[in-house]
């Protein structure tokens, strides 16, 4: 329940008109009724065009095997450990098969698919190995629940038959992890990345450095990790990754077809960092580690040359390590800096990324600075009528892109209500309608779809400390970034798109994802 009184009106009317919405031909979103009826009217996110073959369904069994194209090989294998643990099937994969991968269609361009199921076989055609991973994660969605279980089902394994043609409507669609106010291992990041990507999210931004600590190696200044990943919000031992770790994270996360973009926050945000390294400090005084939960207190020493040679050289080693186009050079909560001195920071830091040929993304308060593009400016804003949306406006029309990821929609990290245990409430609550009811090429003025790089669905962890929490938090609304992201806006839908959700409850059961029953949706 949102104590807002100017949100309850507009999600009352989501409510009561949601359904209505749904029109359009093409993509007409499956009614309530029909996400009730079969698994081809149940994916999320909601694909661009389903038509059911009613009364042909196709058989998984013993004798299923995987026919891919050899560039398929990697997407093949995938496929076949998603079947093979509750089936206890053998699935070789190779040439032939009545699963079948094929590289043969890319009218649905770079991310899209297409999905035929017969009663012989179930083909899955794209351009790339990406599309035909998409189409995977459809395809698991279309088998009984107990699909998703580590340890053999009696089954059987029917798939609904019928023809589904889908790509995506933005092509970046991310979640954010903060490994500073908590640390978490390589083996939880891993957990995570394969949580994220049966919702066809594919970037995962990992905010590496806070107040808090410092969470990857860099080898020319050793003390950030020795000393700045040494704790953590509480006091807790934090820890970091070695480059190794980081390396192994970027290969796993390209397995699932999932971009790391790594942040380091700059100017603010630098505690850690600024107590590992006294000469990083204006005064000379290395501040003392800190384990609370406060921001904006903290800044590099924007006069200081030192700075910039510890950004240049902190960047060159994570740039090497990080095959993806982007990172993000942070830029919020600079409260211990002037204006002035801000736009100076960014003038002399902002070429650092460009020189080892990345695209900058930062947080929407660094679009005063003007940033060269191609350049990403992430809105985090709570009020489309905020002073600083309409600077996010201003550098849509200068050509950046626009990260969409409104605190009060798609901060993961905010409470669901007020009986929530964890989380934050700065932004207000944000329950599951919350999460799915705006459109992200329509919730700024001047920010309309071709501005629109995507959307982010970060989750801080200044109160969450293992995978448990974060499961709570992302699940179920995770799948609401993810489906505005993916899904083409006519099909936005409350109606179904909350029946399809609770219709997931049993694959997370199966699977072990912990998740919140929230009273908005109508659980099975
Ligand atoms: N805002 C801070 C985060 C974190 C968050 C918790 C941004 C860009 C509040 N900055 O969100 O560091 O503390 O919800």
């Amino acid at each position: 329940m949102n104590h807002f009184p100017i949100e309850f009106p507009r999600r009352a009317a989501m409510a009561l008109f949601g359904g209505a919405v749904a029109a359009g031909a093409l993509g007409a979103a499956p009614s309530a009724r029909a996400a009730q009826g079969s698994r081809m009217q149940q994916v999320i996110p909601v694909p661009e065009s389903v038509r059911e073959a009613p009364g042909v369904r196709f058989e998984l069994g013993p004798d299923s095997a995987i026919g891919a194209d050899p560039a398929a090989a990697g997407v093949a294998e995938y496929l076949a450990g998603v079947l093979r643990p509750a089936t206890g099937y053998a699935l070789p994969t190779g040439e032939r098969g009545d699963l079948v991968l094929r590289l043969d269609d890319a009218g649905l361009g770079q991310a899209g698919y297409r999905l035929e199921v017969t009663a012989e076989t179930v083909t899955l055609r794209a351009g790339t190995p990406e599309g035909l991973f998409n189409g995977v994660q459809t395809l698991r969605q279309l088998l009984p629940p107990q699909i998703e279980s580590a340890d053999p089902q009696p089954g059987p394994w029917p798939i609904p038959g019928g023809a589904i043609a889908d790509r995506p409507r933005f092509g970046h669609r991310a979640a954010m992890l903060d490994v500073a106010r908590h640390f978490f291992g390589v083996e939880q990041v891993k957990r995570y990345i394969d949580q994220i990507a049966r919702y066809k999210i594919n970037f995962l931004h990992l905010h590496l450095s806070d107040d808090q600590g410092w969470r990857i190696e860099i080898e020319s200044w050793p003390r950030l990790t020795e000393h700045g990943g040494s704790t953590e919000v509480g006091g807790g031992p934090g820890g970091f990754y070695t480059q190794q770790d980081y390396a192994e994270i970027v290969r796993y996360a390209a397995s699932r077809h999932i971009t790391i973009v790594p942040e380091i926050d700059v100017p603010g945000h630098t505690n850690a960092a600024l107590s590992s390294y006294a000469e990083l400090n204006c005064d000379g005084v290395a501040p003392p580690l800190y384990t609370g939960i406060e921001v904006g207190f903290s800044s590099l020493c924007v006069d200081k040359d030192i700075s910039y040679r510890f950004l240049d050289e902190v960047i060159g080693e994570i740039a090497a390590l990080t095959p993806g186009p982007y990172l993000h050079i942070g830029g919020d909560e600079a409260d211990a800096t002037t204006d002035e001195q801000y736009r100076a920071f960014m003038r002399r830091a902002l070429p650092i990324l460009r020189a080892h040929g990345k695209t900058v993304v930062g947080w929407h308060e660094y679009a005063k600075a003007t940033p060269q593009n191609p350049a990403v400016v992430q809105y985090w804003g709570t009020d489309p009528a905020d002073p600083e949306a309409a600077e996010v406006a201003a550098a849509a029309a200068r050509g950046s892109k626009i990260l969409m990821s409104p605190a009060n929609r798609s901060y993961l990290d905010m409470k669901y209500d007020e009986s929530t245990e964890l989380g934050l409430n700065w932004a207000g609550y944000v329950e599951v309608a919350d999460a799915y009811g705006w459109d992200p090429a329509a919730h700024l003025q001047g920010v309309g779809e071709e501005s629109v790089l995507g959307v982010e669905a970060p989750i801080w962890t200044e109160t969450l400390e293992n995978s448990a929490h974060l499961e709570v938090m992302a699940f179920p609304r995770l799948p609401a970034i993810a489906e505005l992201g993916w899904s083409p806006a006519a099909t936005h839908d409350w109606e179904s798109f909350r029946a399809r959700l609770a219709a997931q409850a049993p694959r997370w059961e199966a699977a072990g994802i912990g998740f919140t029953r929230s009273p908005q949706l109508p659980w099975p």
